[in-house]
């Protein structure tokens, strides 16, 4: 087999790219390790950047998210019994989306689908070869059968545990990390939102966030240790600490519900350097992770697609290298600058158990200096509504 871009993973990295190459009339064909429904039983990231949202549209994958996505204003800030919203809209002139992962990649499977490209789902020991040099290729086995895929370029969008970056000569890559002493216990449940709006919430007992998937499907979170159990958290359990962490009127104002999946997430920040190998590109998950706090990994995954896209166009269009030559650099400032957003955001509304009594007080410090400076609360705003690409 042959095509132009061979694409290993069928996250949202991979679907987005793919879909915007097929509409340019770039040949390419996607890999995946699993299945199409296992793909879609995953539960991430709930708020798309209108930069993302715009991404989407450009793929021909906008029109169910315009119709049920909840275009949002604001968020709150929760802490010291009460809220200060951070008006998105009023500081930045711009909103977030929110609309779930899942959708976002039912919605790119379902374009890709329509518009008749390929996708090998269930491919096992996919493996990228060859991508220091003019002639890269990419194995895999299906049903016992080992195939080849020769291609010009590939785009290793196989999230944080895939083989493309494993497939990186060791001295060749450098990456940076830190993990974070805590872990995200959440729960989807068929209730209406506590508030119309997310809740952002630090209180003594830790970090919560309330958001959610539609106006009757809420999507909530506590900050848990790295030790705790999903099975030694009963809904009753988590609601009761959920209304514990937040100000008394969304307490009181809080529907509960059974919940359908409950899962822990663990944090962390990471990030690869450089994004390309020769023929072989890093994009989303598979090169940087950043703890959920800031909504940006997603957005991540979606703006890195954006620097490969256009640098691949215009190879083809223009017969120019420039673009997959500044492929790595252009995306990597706008990475470091959300992994610094995340990092900061996470230090700003969760309890660490190793920076005592001085780390409380600088975090009090900082709610209070953005509650009463515009200039602190547009900073944040701008940074979460996403900077520019
Ligand atoms: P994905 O979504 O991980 O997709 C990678 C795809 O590659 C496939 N794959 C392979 N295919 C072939 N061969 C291999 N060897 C392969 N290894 C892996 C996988 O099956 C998969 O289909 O990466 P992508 O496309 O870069 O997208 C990134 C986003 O998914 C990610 O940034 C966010 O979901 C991060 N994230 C969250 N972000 C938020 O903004 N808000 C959240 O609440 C949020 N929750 C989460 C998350 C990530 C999680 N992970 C990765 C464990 C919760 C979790 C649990
Ligand atoms: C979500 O809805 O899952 C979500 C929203 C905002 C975040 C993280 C996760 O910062």
């Amino acid at each position: 087999m042959r095509t132009q871009v061979a694409i290993i993973g069928s996250g949202p990295a991979g679907l987005l790219l793919g879909q915007l190459l097929t509409k340019a009339g770039i040949d390419n064909i996607i890999l995946d390790r699993v299945s199409r429904d296992y793909i879609l039983g995953r539960v991430r990231a709930g708020v798309l950047e209108w930069g993302t949202v715009g991404l989407l549209d450009e793929a021909g994958a906008g029109d169910r998210m315009h119709a049920e996505g909840l275009p949002h204003d604001g968020y709150s800030l929760a802490f010291d019994g009460r809220d200060h919203r951070i008006d998105l809209f009023g500081l930045t002139g711009k909103r977030v989306m929110v609309y779930g992962q899942t959708e976002v990649t039912r919605d790119l499977m379902d374009a890709r689908d329509a518009a008749g490209a390929t996708t090998i789902y269930e491919a096992a020991n996919v493996t990228p070869h060859e991508f220091d040099g003019a002639k890269p290729y990419v194995s895999y086995e299906k049903d016992g059968v080992t195939h080849r895929i020769d291609c010009d370029f590939i785009a290793g969008c196989d999230g944080f545990h895939g083989i493309s970056r494993k497939s990186v000569p060791e001295g060749a890559i450098k990456t940076f990390e830190k993990i974070y002493p805590f872990g995200w216990l959440g729960v989807l449940a068929d209730i209406p939102p506590v508030s119309h709006e997310l809740i952002y919430a630090n209180h003594p007992r830790g970090f919560a966030l309330c958001s959610m998937r539609s106006e009757t499907r809420s999507r909530y979170y506590v900050q848990c240790t790295l030790d705790d159990k999903v099975e030694d958290w009963s809904d009753e359990r988590f609601f009761d600490e959920l209304r514990r962490r937040l100000p008394q009127h969304h307490a009181d104002a809080m529907v509960v519900g059974p919940s359908f999946e409950k899962s822990i997430a663990p944090l962390r920040s990471f990030v690869a350097e450089p994004m390309r190998f020769g023929t072989l590109f890093l994009v989303g998950d598979a090169a940087h992770i950043v703890p959920p706090t800031g909504a940006k990994g997603l957005n991540l995954a979606a703006s890195d697609v954006y620097y490969l896209f256009n640098g691949l166009r215009e190879f083809y269009a223009d017969k120019s290298r420039a673009g997959v030559d500044a492929y790595s650099a252009r995306a990597l400032s706008r990475v470091w600058k959300s992994v610094r957003f995340s990092w900061s955001m996470t230090t700003l509304m969760h309890r660490f158990p190793d920076t005592g009594d001085f780390g409380q007080k600088i975090q009090e410090a900082e709610l209070d200096y953005l509650t009463h400076s515009e200039a602190a609360s547009r900073a944040m705003a701008e940074n979460y509504v996403g900077l520019p690409y």
